[in-house]
């Protein structure tokens, strides 16, 4: 059984940041789950334009408001505590932070690292076999 708390991940290597975000990551590849899992803030007025070629991910909020928009047909949802969104078809999309938001997100397959986004907003394919979601 592996136990870990936020306190033991922030300011660590796995506690993550780039422009309009911080990371931090609970459960990694190494950890063997078959997933990744974060708890990730957008920062205040963020407006992060992604794309996880590579990955699936579900992200559920509990805290903040937001705005979520897919950049392939222009749909726009409010973003709340108690919502999920799930990019089970590597969706383009942009969310924008009206306030922080706190995220629970999950990566199939799992993030193995300090990933941050390359200019399409992806994530590299982990190393060893980069078939798994794409
Ligand atoms: C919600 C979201 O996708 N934010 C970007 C950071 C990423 N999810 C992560 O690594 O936690």
């Amino acid at each position: 059984m592996i136990v870990r708390t936020l306190d033991e991940v922030v300011g660590t290597d796995d506690d993550v940041s780039a422009e309009g975000w911080t990371s931090r990551r609970l459960l990694l590849a190494h950890h063997g789950m078959g997933f990744s899992l974060h708890d990730t803030l957008i920062h205040a007025g963020a407006e992060l334009d992604m794309w996880y070629r590579h990955h699936l991910e579900a992200v559920y909020c509990v805290e903040g408001e937001g705005e979520l928009e897919c950049r392939e047909t222009g749909r726009r949802w409010p973003i709340a505590p108690g919502t999920v969104y799930a990019l089970d078809k590597h969706d383009k999309h942009t969310l924008r932070a009206r306030t922080q938001l706190r995220m629970i997100c999950a990566f199939n397959p799992p993030v193995t690292g300090r990933e941050v986004h390359d200019a399409d907003g992806a994530y590299a394919p982990p190393a060893a076999d980069s078939s798994a979601a794409e």
